[in-house]
């Protein structure tokens, strides 16, 4: 795999992001490749700060363009004191979510303007873009249905209708059509491993040579 790839997983919850970046990651190491595991928001202990603020339900109002933000701003910290070295001493980055779940949850789930969640990317990433994203696609019912089984409280996501999800889904789907050289669209429904060795061999054949 070509070093410095930068490897985006996406979908709704429940999708099987986890499973699949600790499969893909095993899959990948064992090939040579250098992998860096991590997830957004978070991935450093400033950004899970962020994280943790942005997802604990609480008294005080998060509107959706503060929300927003916070992704926004845990995004930056990630990529300065994370990602941008760990590609930059060529590294891949394997990363559960990225600006494509702010576009789905925030623009299509919230009502953002996706010109603005767009031209915060663009001040954010600073010429950065995933050089693959993998979309775990599944019918809402499933996706909740897996992480509800094994939650405890609800954090401000969970609370959500379904028609919510369906906005997020389909604004994934809608995302991966527009940009097919970009992303790999799986049937997250499929055998866990039967996902990770799809993925690995499509993000081989895309990022190598
Ligand atoms: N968010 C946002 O709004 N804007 C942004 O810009 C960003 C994020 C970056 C936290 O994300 C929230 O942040 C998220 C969107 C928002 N909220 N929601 N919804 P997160 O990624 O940390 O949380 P999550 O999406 O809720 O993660 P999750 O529920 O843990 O989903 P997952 O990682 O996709 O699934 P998993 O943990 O791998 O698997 C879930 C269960 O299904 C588990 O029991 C597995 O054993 C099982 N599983 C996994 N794969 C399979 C298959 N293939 N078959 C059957 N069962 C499976």
């Amino acid at each position: 795999m070509t070093p410095g790839s930068f490897i985006t997983l996406e979908g709704i919850e429940g999708a099987g992001k986890s499973t699949l970046a600790a499969a893909l990651t095993v899959m990948l190491e064992r090939r040579g490749v250098d992998i860096v595991r991590t997830r957004e928001p978070g991935g450093t202990p400033l950004a899970e700060r962020v994280r943790a603020v942005v997802l604990e339900p609480g008294a005080e109002a998060l509107t959706p363009v503060a929300e927003m933000l916070l992704m926004f701003a845990a995004r930056r910290i990630h990529l300065d004191n994370l990602v941008r070295p760990a590609l930059a001493r060529g590294a891949c980055v394997i990363c559960d979510r990225f600006t494509d779940a702010t576009r789905a949850y925030q623009g299509a789930g919230r009502g953002v303007a996706m010109q603005l969640i767009d031209h915060l990317a663009s001040l954010v990433h600073d010429g950065l873009q995933p050089s693959a994203t993998v979309l775990l696609d599944l019918p809402v019912a499933d996706g909740l249905a897996r992480a509800r089984a094994r939650r405890g409280e609800p954090d401000r996501f969970e609370v959500e209708e379904t028609a919510f999800f369906e906005r997020v889904r389909a604004c994934y789907l809608e995302l991966a059509h527009a940009e097919p050289e970009r992303f790999i669209v799986l049937d997250a429904r499929r055998p866990p491993q039967e996902l990770a060795d799809e993925a690995a061999n499509a993000l081989l054949a895309r990022l190598s040579g």
